[in-house]
């Protein structure tokens, strides 16, 4: 039996011809956003990859088919679909086994992008070490997966409803490098500054895209985490923020969500808390994060594809 896996024409296309791709996760789409602004987003992000010379790969889970591109029509299908499982490293081939429909987290997505040989991959935030984590243990997959799965991922950073001082010790203990865009801090998604050094500092695709390919050749299993700042038009005040990031925090906690519950949980209660402010800061870092991700692709089949 083989893999199910269904390529877009696009996607088809750009793997013969070598031309870049950029892998998105389909979990923003059903678990992240409300409809209709993420199939608005999910093609806008899609467009702005291509405008910046790359083609885009959404992974998703469909009738048991793990796709690798989508058309409009699927992602449309995808954004307003109810009850859509999601999908993380452990459930992935539980889904295509069961011919099930799932959309894919960053872990996920990152295995799919492997098996596919995408090697960049742009969202929004990843998933990390809960608050609370040392009594819940509730810690993201997505963590593990950048230490075994060789995809560099380009995200704004954490949110706020993580603890970001032990995420970074997490991806730290892990190996994973953890690259700031820019800058020395490691931004916290809906703000460029979380108020902790980042790492590692890159300031150009090439050297990011240098850094992943040194890795392959050396054989070191596992991605890289590309932290790139939300612009700094789009910012929300973590004054603004914090006491709501709490409240959603805490009810949580009282309502007993766990496991993979938590993070829909979080986001769709500071979706409705900001009424929508969240979400527009949201849409604009995913874009800005779409662009800094084309231009990797681009810069890894550059070299690999050096000139005579
Ligand atoms: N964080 C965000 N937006 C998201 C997610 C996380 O700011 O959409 C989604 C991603 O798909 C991520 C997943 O991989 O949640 C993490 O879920 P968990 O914490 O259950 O591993
Ligand atoms: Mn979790």
């Amino acid at each position: 039996m083989s893999l199910p896996l269904r390529f877009s024409e696009e996607v088809a296309a750009a793997r013969k011809e070598g031309a870049p791709i950029v892998a998105l996760e389909s979990t923003i789409i059903t678990h992240g956003m409300p409809y209709p602004q993420n199939v608005e987003t999910a093609m806008l992000v899609e467009e702005t990859l291509r405008r910046g010379g790359a083609v885009p790969a959404t992974i998703a889970v469909m009738d048991g088919r793990l796709h690798i591109g989508l058309s409009k029509d699927e992602l449309t299908q995808l954004g307003q679909a109810e009850s859509v499982a999601k999908l993380s490293r452990a459930d992935l081939a539980a889904c295509i086994a069961t011919r099930g429909t799932g959309a894919t987290t960053v872990a996920a997505t990152m295995i799919a992008a492997r098996l596919a040989g995408i090697e960049v991959f742009a969202t929004g935030g990843i998933g990390g070490v809960h608050r609370g984590a040392e009594t819940s243990f509730d810690i993201s997959a997505d963590l593990r997966e950048l230490s075994q799965t060789a995809v560099t991922v380009v995200a704004a950073g954490a949110k706020a409803i993580l603890d970001i001082p032990k995420t970074l010790e997490v991806l730290e203990t892990f190996g994973v490098p953890v690259i700031a865009v820019g800058q020395d801090a490691f931004p916290a998604f809906w703000s460029r500054d979380s108020g902790l050094g980042a790492p590692l500092r890159m300031d150009t695709a090439e050297d990011i895209a240098a850094a992943h390919v040194i890795r392959t050749r050396m054989g070191l299993p596992g991605g890289q985490l590309v932290a790139n700042p939300i612009p700094a038009a789009d910012e929300i005040a973590p004054e603004v923020l914090n006491p709501i990031i709490e409240r959603a925090v805490r009810e949580a906690e009282a309502q007993g969500i766990t496991a993979k519950s938590v993070t829909p949980f979080l986001l769709a209660r500071i979706y409705e808390l900001t009424e929508g402010q969240s979400l527009r800061a949201n849409i604009a870092l995913v874009l800005n994060n779409a662009r800094v991700a084309a231009r990797i692709a681009q810069e890894i089949v550059t070299i690999r594809n050096p000139g005579p």
